[in-house]
């Protein structure tokens, strides 16, 4: 039998790349996507696949329509990957964050609960879960204690715990991906690799004469692509129990060499075209990454593919074209 998977935020980076993925697996694909005014850009990820996925309107904060989505198509999986997904932003909008990273979480984990708890339920849990928590090894995993630094780190821990409840009290067959930083040429231009990427071709090619404006250069994250990392998920949903599982390279970067690299790949020294700028600090920050993704490889043989190089060409390629 064909099985159907259910995607909220399948409009969003990850969304689009486990659409590819599971459509070529032969699954049915469902997607929930937000309603919102600028719709010439809402599906543009998805344009290739547009007539092979089956979109309707949905929101997790308006329960009736995620109650309705599970009755009707009964997935077989779902992967809620709906979020408020910007960590600097979460602190201009916390309550909006929380609502939708943490309660929406909870209406759907309810949802699955009430009208179709047969359903594998992936939830998409976050590296910034960590906050400043670091074993001594320099390493963070599973194990590892949470105590996260933005709005947005502590919604995400609040749906990671309430889904374990929910896997306890209920039996629900829910897992976290704990998945560090992931990007791709699909990545949205307000975080750090899309906006380093794409302003460097921009001064490189005298279509920009401003400096590029920067936020902390020093701190590390552990970057790799979302092709590798929907995998991941999909891998943790086929596993034969639910469980917790980090997502990452193990590998970790600064900005400054995500910077160096970048403007290298031009020929031009990096420094003489970043500036510093207050407005793109947060309020706190988190200043170290770097996952040991053990688990899942001795578990369910995953690894990634990508190095942070391979990664940071691919981008740099594909927003060539965009510029030509
Ligand atoms: O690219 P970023 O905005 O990603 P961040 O905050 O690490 O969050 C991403 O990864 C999380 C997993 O760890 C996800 F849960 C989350 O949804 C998102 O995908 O920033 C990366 C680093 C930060 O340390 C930030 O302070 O880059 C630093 N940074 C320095 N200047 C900047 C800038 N980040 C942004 N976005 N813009 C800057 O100008």
């Amino acid at each position: 039998m064909t099985k159907k998977a259910l995607i909220t935020g399948i409009t969003g980076q990850d969304g689009s790349y486990l659409s590819e993925y599971l459509l070529e697996l032969g699954y049915d694909v469902y997607g929930l996507i937000r309603r919102n005014s600028i719709t010439e850009h809402q599906q543009s990820r998805l344009e290739h696949i547009s007539s092979r996925v089956h979109n309707r309107y949905g929101d997790l904060l308006d329960v009736s329509t995620i109650d309705r989505a599970l009755k009707e198509i009964q997935p077989d999986e779902i992967y809620n990957l709906a979020a408020q997904s910007h960590v600097r932003i979460s602190y201009e909008i916390p309550q909006f964050t929380v609502q939708t990273n943490a309660l929406g979480a909870l209406n759907v984990f309810e949802s699955v609960r009430i009208h179709s708890p047969h359903s594998r339920l992936y939830q998409a849990s976050s590296s910034e879960m960590f906050g400043d928590s670091v074993d001594s090894d320099g390493k963070q995993r599973e194990t590892t204690r949470m105590t996260p630094v933005s709005p947005y780190g502590c919604a995400k821990l609040y749906a990671f715990n309430q889904l374990r409840n929910y896997r306890n009290a209920y039996h629900i067959f829910g897992s976290n991906g704990i998945l560090f930083n992931h990007e791709s040429p699909r990545r949205a231009s307000n975080f750090v690799t899309a906006k380093v990427i794409r302003n460097a071709i921009k001064i490189s090619k005298g279509i920009s004469k401003d400096k590029l404006q920067m936020g902390n250069l020093d701190s590390s994250r552990d970057w790799g692509h979302s092709y590798d990392y929907v995998r991941a998920m999909h891998q943790i949903l086929q596993h034969d129990c639910a469980d917790d599982f980090v997502v990452s390279t193990g590998e970790t970067r600064t900005v400054r060499d995500l910077c160096r690299i970048t403007f290298q790949y031009f020929n031009l020294n990096y420094e003489d075209h970043v500036e510093i700028n207050q407005k793109y600090f947060r309020p706190q920050e988190l200043p170290y990454l770097c996952g040991d993704c053990s688990k899942i490889k001795a578990t369910l043989g995953w690894k990634p593919t990508y190095t942070f190089e391979a990664l940071i060409e691919e981008m740099i390629l594909s927003y060539l074209e965009l510029y030509k």
